[in-house]
Formats: structure tokens, sequence, C-alpha cells
């Protein structure tokens, strides 16, 4: 049975982790700690491990930023080198994202206390592209952040791509790719979005783009919290919700 009476970061329930008293654990401990049960293939364990981090108290943003990427590049190191095999690599993929979904209704819970940004953000991998982890976490903070999400995810095809933002009313769109190839599909789906809906805001990002040639630089995001603020004013903006224009409740405009 899920046990809602314990509070994670920011005073929030999690659910679907049971809350261990005692302080927060630091990020290195729990790398470590997740390591050695991924190790021992407990996925289990696994999970529990990163549940219980977060209902101790890490804000789900460390737990990713600190903890997840980490483990999962030091996993694509390990696979490179011939230590860990790709049945091994899934194992440690599908851990952790189990766990990112059981924690989605603690984003939520933080989400409904933060405040609404009027921006719809469709998320997608292109074509091929199975590496999703990585965008399904940027998803999160987006939802932290108040914006709101559509994530596609996996392998979409680029049609469907351009289907889905025109339907959500996405005014920016999130693409990931992992390696050369997948970044060569993605420019088909920007130039793809861009015929079709002038002016969408897209974002690139994952492993292909740790070096990328010059022409991806304006697609490219150096500080997220700066693109939060940024996209948030400009919703603002867009919907007169900015200082002096906020609407009162007897419908003046303020
Ligand atoms: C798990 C994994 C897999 C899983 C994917 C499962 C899944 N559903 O995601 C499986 C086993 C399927 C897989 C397959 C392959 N993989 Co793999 N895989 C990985 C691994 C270990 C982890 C990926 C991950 O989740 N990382 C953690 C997340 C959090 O990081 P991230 O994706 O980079 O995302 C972060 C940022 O980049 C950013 N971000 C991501 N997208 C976006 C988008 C925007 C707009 C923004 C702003 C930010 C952003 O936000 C995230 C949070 O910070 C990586 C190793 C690594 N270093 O990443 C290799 C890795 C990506 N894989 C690699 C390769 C080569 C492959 C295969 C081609 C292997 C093969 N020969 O079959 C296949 C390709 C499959 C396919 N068709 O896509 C290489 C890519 C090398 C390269 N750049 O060319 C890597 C780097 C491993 C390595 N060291 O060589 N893989």
């Amino acid at each position: 049975m899920v046990d809602q009476t314990h509070e994670g970061a920011e005073g929030e329930p999690v659910d679907g982790a049971s809350a261990r008293p005692g302080r927060t654990p630091s990020p290195t401990a729990v790398l470590v700690e997740l390591e050695e049960s991924l190790a021992a293939h407990d996925r289990e364990a696994a999970v529990r491990l990163l549940l219980e981090a977060v209902a101790a108290g890490m804000p789900v943003e460390t737990l990713y930023a600190d903890v997840v990427g980490p483990f999962l590049d030091s996993v694509g190191v390990s696979w490179q080198e011939g230590r860990t095999s790709v049945w091994q690599e899934h194992v440690a993929t599908q851990s952790v994202r189990t766990a990112v979904e059981a924690l989605y209704p603690h984003v939520l819970a933080r989400k409904a206390s933060a405040e609404r940004v009027p921006v719809t953000v469709a998320f997608f991998c292109p074509p091929k592209e199975a590496h999703d982890v990585g965008l399904r976490i940027l998803a999160d903070r987006f939802d932290l952040r108040g914006f709101r999400t559509v994530y596609v995810g996996a392998g979409t095809p680029v049609h469907q791509m351009v289907a889905a933002a025109i339907e959500v009313e996405a005014a920016v769109v999130c693409l990931t790719a992992s390696t050369h190839f997948h970044r060569i599909t993605l420019r088909e789906a920007v130039t793809a979005l861009e015929e079709a809906i002038p002016g969408l805001r897209i974002l690139v990002g994952g492993a292909a783009f740790r070096e990328y040639p010059a022409e991806w630089a304006p697609y490219f995001v150096g500080d997220l919290d700066a693109l939060f603020d940024e996209l948030a004013a400009q919703g603002r903006r867009s919907t007169g919700r900015d200082l002096g224009t906020e609407e009162t409740p007897d419908g003046s405009v303020g």
C-alpha cells in the first residue's frame, strides 16, 4: 500500500516511496548505492532508493542532475568499454525510468503550488531515436516550473510531431538526439516544424549535442532556468498577464 503520510522536498507528499526518518542523503551516497544495487541487478532496491531519497528531502532536480544523469553516463561509459552488457544497461535504464514515473505525482504536487505559465511545451524524439529518459526528465523540469507539458517521447514520425504540435497549440517544442545519425533526422523534423508552424520555438538537446556544428546554436539551450524565465515572461506578455494588466476579481484591469 502506498504510504502518503510522509513528506518530501518542499513538504510535498511523495507517492510510492516509504519515508525513512533522518537526514537527506547526499547525492554521492545515493549514487554509490544505486550503482551497487544495479551491479546486483536489484531493480527493487534501486527504485526504492531513488524514491526514498526524494521522500527524505532531496529535490527531484538534484536527484536528476546529480544522481540519475551521472549514473546513466557511467552506465554508457561502462557499456562502451565492454564492462556492462546490453541487457544490464536495459535493467539500469528501466529501473531509473520506473522511479522517474513513480515520482510524477510528487512533481505534480509541487507544480500545483507553482505559478502557472500559459505556455504549452511538447516533447519528441525523432524517428528511430530510443533515448527518451533525458527528454522525460526535461519534461518534469518544465512541469515543476508551471508550464503545460505534452510528453510524446520516443520514435515519433516527423509528420506526427507537426500534427501534435498544431493540435496541442505548442509554443515550444523540445527535441532530443543521442547520436550523429539522430541529429540528422532531427534536422528534417526542425525544417518540417518551422515550415508548418511559423514562430514556433524549437529547442534541441541530448547526447548528440555535447559537441555540435554551429548551425545548431540557435536551438541549443545553455541555461535552463534562464530559458524558463524568458518563456514565462513571453507567456505572460502574450496573455496580457504582465504587471499592470492583471485582471482584478471584478473584471477591471488593475
Ligand atoms: C540508456 C541508454 C540506451 C538505452 C535507451 C533507453 C531509453 N529508453 O532511453 C538503449 C539500450 C535502448 C540504447 C541504445 C543505443 N545507444 Co545508448 N545509451 C544509453 C545511456 C547509457 C543513457 C542515456 C540516458 O538516459 N542518459 C541520461 C539522460 C538524463 O541524459 P541525456 O539523454 O543526455 O539528457 C539530458 C540532457 O542531454 C538534456 N536533454 C536531453 N534532451 C534534451 C532536449 C532539450 C530541448 C534540452 C534543452 C535538453 C535535453 O536533458 C537531460 C537531463 O539533463 C547513454 C550514455 C549517456 N552518456 O547518456 C548511451 C548512449 C547515448 N547510447 C549510445 C549508443 C551508441 C546507442 C546505440 C546506437 C547502441 C547500438 N549500437 O545499438 C543504440 C541506439 C538506439 C536507438 N535507436 O536510439 C551512445 C551515443 C554516442 C554518440 N553520441 O554517438 C551513448 C552516449 C553511450 C556511449 N557512451 O557511447 N542506449
